[in-house]
């Protein structure tokens, strides 16, 4: 399959990090793409993307010095979750998923899917990336999930947050935002659309977030110096509840490519210490992700 006009691969060559991830990190935001032969992309996706395969995740995981991933069903594959599938069996305890599913979705399916290491769903509210799904059938779904102990994914953009909430407060499920809830940096930290994020944290002990894709959320470009107060604010407001990850293999950028050494590089700036690390890193994705 030809991939979308502009696509950009990604980084074939990251450099090693000069950060040492302390041993059993989690890469908690991440994704396979095909190979498309095996795992066509589905014919509703609004990208094609360049195919990733679980071979190449694994090997750039061994690279940065991470131990596991969280590996999320991204939109290009739509309902067919095979090729997220196929990774964790093949990871067997080094990863668990996040699938994507429709309220069609049977207990069957879940089961097969939780068997595999899945542990919840992503609900995509990004509408370049989806068509619009009725919040009942996110209701639907979230009553599926539940005997499975799931969670649910939420990747929105922050001026869709006031809209969301109504929804969000439904459900009795930890909820972990993507992307700190996508803010603009240049309207800063101290602005009142990134403070109207850190209350929903404030307000919702079940709400977590990934501090995650400065390489989406930057002005400035790499090291992504602007987009560090946002994620260190949340990091050490709510240390327990935030989750790191590398969003490899970075659908949709046009600015330019990542280099994920790089961004592994920015973890102790967000994260300024050996125990701040330690819970962003290991304790909160393996209590969200690996016990139950
Ligand atoms: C990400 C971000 C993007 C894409 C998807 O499911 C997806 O296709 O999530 C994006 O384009 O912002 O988290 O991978």
């Amino acid at each position: 399959m030809t991939m979308s006009e502009g696509y950009l691969p990604f980084h074939s060559d990251p450099k090693k990090p000069d950060y040492k991830a302390p041993d059993g990190a989690v890469d908690a935001h991440c994704h396979v793409f095909g190979p498309a032969d095996q795992f066509p992309y589905a014919p509703e996706r609004k990208y094609t993307p360049c195919d990733a395969g679980k071979d190449q995740l694994f090997a750039l995981r061994d690279h940065l010095g991470f131990s596991r991933n969280v590996i999320v069903q991204a939109s290009c594959h739509g309902k067919n979750n095979d090729a997220l599938v196929d990774a964790l069996v093949t990871a067997g305890d080094k990863a668990r998923g996040i699938a994507f599913v429709g309220k069609e979705v049977t207990h069957e399916e879940l089961k097969k899917m939780d068997d595999a290491g899945v542990r919840g769903v992503r609900f995509n509210f990004v509408k370049r990336l989806v068509d619009t799904t009725p919040w009942e059938d996110f209701l639907e779904i979230a009553e599926k999930i539940k005997p499975f102990g799931w969670h649910i994914v939420v990747y929105f953009e922050a001026p869709d947050l006031e809209g969301l909430k109504p929804l969000l407060a439904k459900f009795d499920t930890t909820i972990v935002v993507d992307h700190m809830g996508r803010p603009d940096v240049s309207k800063g930290v101290d602005s009142a659309e990134f403070a109207s994020f850190v209350n929903l944290l404030a307000d919702n002990p079940n709400i977590w977030t990934k501090v995650s894709c400065p390489e989406r959320l930057t002005i400035d470009g790499p090291p992504y110096t602007d987009v560090i107060p946002f994620a260190r604010k949340l990091v050490e407001t709510f240390p327990d509840r935030v989750l790191w990850g590398t969003d490899w293999p970075h659908p949709n950028m046009s600015s330019h490519v990542p280099d994920d050494g790089q961004l592994v590089d920015v973890i102790p700036h967000i994260a300024p210490t050996d125990a701040l690390q330690q819970k962003l890193l290991i304790d909160n994705p393996m209590r969200l992700y690996w016990e139950r």
